[in-house]
């Protein structure tokens, strides 16, 4: 029996995307964050960092979401869905997933925050951050240029399903930093087409 602790955000819709990819059922437990569900002691109880997305597999909590990617690919994707076959493709896929909770997470994360307030200070925060996110899309940038790739790795993977649900945010509010960029506007185009990460990114209703 799995059950996903999540929310209408990015970092829960990584884990619906790879279930949905994964084709497993799966029970969705929706914490209310502005309820600050997320304090309770049933919670806390699953993830003391008081942060979705958690996913209870067979009775074992999981948390952070490149954690919980990479549980589902070693124990669920036999086909090589989310998580390669191959060894060389597979290492690049966990670098990739890391690479996003070092890196995009944390400052789209903090740039976001930054835009809903007003004041001088905030936009020093847009500034730093919105940097920021220039640089890291020019990394993202250059790798997808390296042999003309469709997805980071070569092929698609837990460090796509990563970045998706925070960068398509990103794309729909129109940042330059994106979509000056057609190879990321294609390799996200790319990635919405998938029927799974539809349904994943409806997770949950
Ligand atoms: N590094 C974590 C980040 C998780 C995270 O920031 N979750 C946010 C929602 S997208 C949250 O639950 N925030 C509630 C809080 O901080 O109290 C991961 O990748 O799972």
């Amino acid at each position: 029996m799995i059950q996903l602790y999540t929310s209408t955000t990015p970092n829960g819709r990584k884990i619906s995307i790879a279930l949905e990819e994964l084709g497993l059922a799966y029970q969705v437990e929706r914490i209310d964050l502005q309820a600050e569900e997320q304090f309770t002691d049933a919670f806390l109880a699953l993830n003391p960092n008081h942060k979705i997305p958690v996913l209870v597999d067979d009775g074992q909590a999981i948390w952070e979401s490149g954690a919980i990617l990479l549980h589902l690919g070693e124990k669920y994707d036999s086909a090589g869905t989310i998580l390669p076959k191959d060894p060389t493709k597979r290492m690049e896929a966990i670098q990739y997933a890391f690479f996003q909770t070092g890196g995009v997470g944390p400052n789209l994360g903090r740039f976001g925050a930054a835009v809903r307030k007003e004041g001088d200070k905030n936009q020093e925060m847009i500034e730093i951050f919105g940097g920021e996110m220039d640089r890291l899309m020019g990394v993202l940038d250059r790798i997808l240029a390296d042999g003309d790739r469709d997805y980071l790795c070569g092929e698609y993977s837990i460090g796509d399903i990563m970045h998706f649900p925070w960068l398509r945010i990103a794309q729909n509010l129109g940042v330059d930093w994106i979509t000056s960029r057609p190879r990321i506007v294609a390799w996200l185009d790319r990635i919405a087409e998938r029927p799974a990460v539809e349904r994943g990114m409806a997770v949950p209703e």
